[in-house]
């Protein structure tokens, strides 16, 4: 299904839409509509792959409480031990799951001895919980060692996605695990493997390399699949093993594809199988088969593939795409992350198939053309065009940092931004990069994002929090030529995108949910260098109507908790001080 339209059929478009009315979605009418392997696309009464989850929530009553510990552990992905720091001792962390519909409720706590941490979940829309989304200094202060923060919120999404550390390169360290919510699927399978994660991996901590030398981006030295792989080390001893998953021959399975790389764009594909993608991030999309996919750092794509092929082992391969990422894994230590399909569970060989395939020789998002999300949304009534010129330099920190109109971020994390909120705080500080959007707009109302790269030949992985984003223009090697060419008919939706090298990208989203949200490149080096801004979402609606009128002021403060009050009585003792953008 094509979905480009012409520059004049645009300009009509833009003028022609601006009336419609909020779509009205239609649920498919079934006098039983259970979910199975037959029927996917079913959830329970009234909720299907057809409903408009932005507006419409199952009510399951049920919530779900999990407890996480942020601990410093040894760890040896690869056989090579150093020194991680993990989310109750394993990369990936535990799986958290729970149905559409349900509140999840998270009790952290900080068993670091000289960190903070936050954890924050993922493309989570956090709908009236803005304070939720674990991000210190913007919406909350860092937990301190020995503290529990306890998040709590409703999951009106489903499909796959993860939680992670937000304080500063935590993330990399291992501090992240697989969050599934389940629900309906646009395509039938019989089984689901859960998510498969895919990751470069440094044997030396990467708060170690950052703190030798700040804003430059080391190599690293292997690549993992679900947190493992082998490692060959210059005496040509081999350690670690393969992450393996095994199928049975004629079943149909859903596997959720991953990027949690520090660094690294990956091509991904199964030796000897096709696949079909069917959800892009928490999108459900109208299904399409391809052989591999490139897969940006924070993107998921969920995939269905058969077993039909003959009987064997197969490679199942993560390649690092240097058409995206240059700098980091050069290749002579590790070659491509590699795991292992097999259809016996008892064979120990290792695949002997060739890879038919290969790197793709360029660099982009999958062709939005591809990407048609299921719930047609169009994007309407334009209220705003922030424009943001993407920069580098070293003039600001005295080290590489990246800038969003000349300013990088750098957060005081004992000042979030939402507290400043809560407080009628407008006076915002530089570099917190704050842009206000919504004010005096409706809920309806749309803000366009626009980031220019046209001047830097780098891909950049964006991401903002609190929405699934609608692109409307994403090209490389072209400045930003202004509105008249976005594509407004049922965008291709998620919440990570690829900035393309010397290009622009250009996102929206709907104001309808007030709070602070950031938006930021996932590539862990940039986010330490600043390359993140945020946005204050209607503030004014939000603090006389909307949902911060009903917080006391303990609510930005781990609802009473006194996250903020403990991490002040911290930082007189703290070990290691800020040292990044803190993020
Ligand atoms: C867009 O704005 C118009 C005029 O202000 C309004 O009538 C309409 O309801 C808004 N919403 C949509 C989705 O068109
Ligand atoms: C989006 O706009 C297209 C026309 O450009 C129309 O066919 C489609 O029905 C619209 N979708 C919704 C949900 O309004
Ligand atoms: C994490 O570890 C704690 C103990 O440190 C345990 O109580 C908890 O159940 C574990 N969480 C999960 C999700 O397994
Ligand atoms: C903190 O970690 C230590 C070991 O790393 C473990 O023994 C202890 O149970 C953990 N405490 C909590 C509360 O999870
Ligand atoms: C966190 O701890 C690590 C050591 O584990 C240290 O290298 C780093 O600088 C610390 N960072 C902060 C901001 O506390
Ligand atoms: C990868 O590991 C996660 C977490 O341990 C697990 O939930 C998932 O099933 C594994 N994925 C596959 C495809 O084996
Ligand atoms: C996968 O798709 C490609 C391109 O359509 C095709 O050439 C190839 O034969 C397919 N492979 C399998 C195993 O079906
Ligand atoms: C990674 O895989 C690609 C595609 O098969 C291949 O061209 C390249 O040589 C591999 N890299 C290494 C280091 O093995
Ligand atoms: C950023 O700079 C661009 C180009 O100078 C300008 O058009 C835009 O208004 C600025 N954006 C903001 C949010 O200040
Ligand atoms: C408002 O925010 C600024 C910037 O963070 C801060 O310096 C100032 O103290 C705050 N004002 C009040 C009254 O809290
Ligand atoms: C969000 O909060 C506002 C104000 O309290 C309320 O009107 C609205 O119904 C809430 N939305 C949801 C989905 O709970
Ligand atoms: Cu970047």
């Amino acid at each position: 299904m094509v979905r480009m339209l012409s520059t004049l059929a645009a300009a009509l478009f833009v003028a022609a839409v601006s009336a419609l009315p909020a779509s009205p979605v239609e649920v498919a009418e079934r006098a039983v509509c259970t979910n199975s392997a037959t029927s996917r696309d079913c959830w329970t009464d009234g909720f299907d792959i057809n409903t408009n989850f932005y507006l419409e929530t199952p009510d399951t009553g049920v919530e779900r409480e999990y407890w996480l510990s942020v601990e410093e552990t040894d760890c040896a992905p690869d056989g090579v031990v150093r020194k991680c720091q993990t989310l109750n001792g394993t990369i990936p962390g535990p799986l958290l799951t729970a149905d559409w519909g349900d509140t999840l409720t998270i009790h952290v706590i900080n068993n670091l001895s000289d960190n903070g941490t936050s954890v924050h979940w993922h493309g989570i829309r956090q709908l009236n919980s803005s304070e939720m989304d674990g991000v210190p200094g913007v919406t909350q202060c860092p937990i301190a060692p020995g503290d529990t923060m306890t998040y709590s919120y409703r999951l009106r999404q489903y499909g796959s996605t993860w939680y992670h550390s937000h304080f500063t390169f935590q993330l990399a360290e291992g501090v992240f695990g697989p969050l599934v919510i389940n629900g309906p699927a646009s395509a039938n399978y019989d089984e689901d493997l859960g998510l498969l994660f895919l990751q470069d991996w440094s044997h030396t901590p990467i708060l170690e390399l950052w703190g030798r030398s700040p804003g430059n981006p080391f190599t690293l030295d292997n690549l993992l699949i679900n947190g493992t792989n082998t490692f060959t080390d210059a005496d040509g001893v081999t350690t670690g093993s393969k992450h393996e998953v095994v199928v049975e021959k004629g079943k149909t399975y859903r596997m959720r594809v991953i990027n949690v790389a520090v660094d690294g764009f990956f091509d991904f594909h199964i030796d000897g199988h096709n696949f079909t993608v069917i959800a892009t991030d928490l999108v459900p999309v109208q299904p399409f088969q391809v052989e591999s996919i490139q897969i940006g750092i924070g993107q998921r794509y969920d995939i269905v593939f058969t077993a039909d092929a003959d009987e064997d082992n197969y490679w199942i391969r993560s390649g690092w795409n240097t058409n995206c990422q240059a700098i980091g894994n050069n290749g002579d230590v590790s070659g491509n992350g590699t795991a292992i399909l097999r259809y016996d569970a008892s064979s120990t060989a290792d695949p002997t198939t060739e890879d038919t395939v290969g790197i793709m020789s360029t660099c982009f998002d999958e062709d939005r053309t591809h990407l048609v999300p299921i719930l047609n949304v169009n994007v309407t009534n334009l209220s705003e065009i922030v424009v943001q010129d993407l920069g580098l330099t070293t003039a600001i920190k005295g080290y590489l940092t990246w800038t969003l109109n000349t300013s990088t971020l750098y957060l005081d994390w004992l000042e979030p931004s939402l507290k400043q909120v809560h407080d009628h705080n407008t006076s915002y500080f530089q570099e917190e990069n704050i842009v206000s959007v919504g004010d005096g707009f409706a809920a309806d109302d749309w803000v366009v994002l626009v980031i220019d790269t046209s001047t830097i030949g780098v891909n950049h992985p964006m991401h903002l929090h609190g929405h699934d984003f609608f692109i409307l223009g994403q090209a490389a090697n072209t400045a930003y030529p202004g509105p008249a060419d976005f594509n407004f008919d049922n965008p291709t939706r998620r919440d990570v995108a690829v900035l393309p090298a010397n290009g622009y990208l250009a996102i929206a989203f709907q104001l309808d949910n007030p709070g602070t949200w950031l938006v930021h490149c996932h590539i862990a080096w940039h986010t330490g260098e600043g390359l993140a801004m945020q946005f204050v979402e209607s503030a004014d609606a939000a603090l006389t109507s909307g949902a911060l009128a009903n917080w006391d002021n303990a609510a930005w403060d781990g609802y009473g908790a006194g996250t903020c009050s403990n991490w002040a009585d911290y930082v007189g003792v703290e070990v290691w001080p800020q040292d990044d953008s803190g993020i």
